[in-house]
């Protein structure tokens, strides 16, 4: 699985601590905020809302939302 994170995105921090706690790896794909990344066409295939983090299950089911991921 692939976590859509950005360091300074406290839902994203969030999420990581979740994922430690519950001892999950997941590859993480780094989403420049300061550039605007997020905002940019690729990113909002993932999530159209434009916001950090995303998480892609290896099925390809994508979850957004900060509490609805962990
Ligand atoms: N309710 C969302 C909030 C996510 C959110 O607001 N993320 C911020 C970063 S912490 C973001 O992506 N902001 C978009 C922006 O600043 O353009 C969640 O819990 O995932």
């Amino acid at each position: 699985m692939k976590l859509y994170d950005y360091f300074r995105s406290s839902a994203a921090f969030c999420v990581r601590m979740a994922l430690a706690l519950k001892g999950l790896t997941a590859e993480r794909e780094f989403v420049h905020m300061r550039r605007k990344d997020q905002l940019g066409a690729a990113y909002k295939a993932i999530n159209p809302m434009g916001l950090v983090p995303s998480l892609a299950d290896d099925d390809g089911t994508i979850v957004t939302q900060s509490l609805a991921i962990i």
